[in-house]
């Protein structure tokens, strides 16, 4: 840094990974036991938890439904978004950096 383009290291690099928002959106469309079901599935909710998720998403648009490394992140993503594409569901999911 600086003039010299010498990295002044003034404490240990103990930079950990970044996380990744996984992210359900609303649409008119989708019934809402399936979008809980993919809660249940893919996310490891209980019926109890996917229900009030899914309700959160149903009332303000988008909700976080996990935090995961990249790697995982995508995967959620890919997997949910290909149940949803097989059912014929426009249900959408999106993931962004923490
Ligand atoms: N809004 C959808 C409905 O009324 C339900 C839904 C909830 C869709 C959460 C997508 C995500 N059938």
């Amino acid at each position: 840094g600086g003039d010299s383009s010498v990295a002044l290291q003034t404490r240990p690099k103990t930079k950990r990974p970044p996380m990744y928002k996984v992210m359900l959106l609303n649409d008119d469309y989708t019934p809402m036991e399936f979008v809980v079901q993919i809660l249940e599935r893919f996310f490891g909710m209980n019926h109890s938890q996917a229900f009030e998720i899914m309700l959160t998403v149903h009332k303000k648009g988008v909700a976080v439904v996990g935090v995961f490394s990249h790697e995982i992140a995508e995967t959620k993503v890919t997997q949910v978004m290909d149940f949803a594409r097989r059912h014929q569901h426009p249900l959408q999911c999106t993931m962004e950096k923490e």
